[in-house]
């Protein structure tokens, strides 16, 4: 714009002169002069820099940009503290529990000697009966059938088994003197419907005590025997409970 003006004054200026050369050439030296002082003089210096302007208004917000991929996976991360110690193990009260119970094991050792000893009848003061080879023990617990299996098996037993007249005839009175009427003894037909085994599986010899009518396998379902007071056997349901007698192998205990 500013060039614009000075070209137009340059312009209107010698259109002046031309019209002052033309019309009157007695008066151009006397004109020029005045004439001069139109025409624009040299370019100034330059001024001195402005004041820094006031900071401009933000510029609109741009469009978001589009989403980028999905980065990789990061390295595997520091192990974690390590965690606190544990409960120091209680050695010494195990070893003085264990070494109580030793006391214990000998004092019992030496009271058994004692009433084997001293004793006419040591199985009598035990609660138990006994042959020479068996040790019988009733146990006044009810149960069902296999529930006194597990039960005279987890003890290294067996249910009672009398497999001649005299072991039938101990149990009888071993059961008469705890005043009972039945109680379950190790003789089953679980496997075979009709062929009676002992629970340690061995098979019925000639001997049996079964009562009259029995085994009757009532509404097909006694699998099971019991052994009454009179030492007579019959076959019951095997999930019925009852107390029971268990027998042990003397070399095994
Ligand atoms: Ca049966
Ligand atoms: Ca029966």
């Amino acid at each position: 714009m500013r060039r614009d003006l000075v070209f137009l004054g340059t312009l209107i200026s010698l259109v002046f002169l031309s019209l002052l050369r033309s019309g009157s050439p007695q008066h151009l030296a006397e004109e020029a002069c005045s004439v001069q002082i139109l025409v624009p003089g040299l370019k100034g210096d330059a001024g001195e820099k402005g004041e820094k302007g006031s900071p401009g208004r933000p510029g609109r917000v741009g469009p978001s940009g589009e989403k980028g991929e999905k980065g990789e996976m990061g390295d595997v991360g520091p192990p974690g503290p390590n965690g606190e110690p544990g409960i120091p193990c209680e050695c010494s009260q195990l070893r003085k529990a264990i070494g109580e119970m030793d006391n214990q094991v000998a004092q019992l050792t030496t009271e058994l000697k004692f009433i084997k000893n001293a004793l006419p009848s040591p199985a009598a003061v035990a609660g138990v009966r006994e042959t020479d080879t068996k040790i019988y023990l009733l146990v006044k617990e009810e149960k069902r059938y296999i529930d006194a299996q597990l039960y005279c098996h987890g003890r290294g037993g067996n249910l009672g088994m009398p497999k001649d007249e005299a072991a039938n005839g101990l149990l009888a009175s071993y059961i008469n003197q705890a005043g009972l009427t039945r109680v379950f003894i190790g003789i089953n037909d679980l496997e075979r419907e009709g062929t009676f085994v002992y629970s340690d599986r061995s098979p019925m010899q000639t001997f049996n005590k079964w009562r009259n009518g029995e085994p009757n396998n009532a509404y097909d379902e006694e699998d099971c025997v019991e052994m009454v007071a009179s030492g007579g056997w019959n076959d019951v349901a095997c999930h019925i409970t009852m107390y029971f007698i268990c027998e042990f192998d003397k070399e095994n205990v």
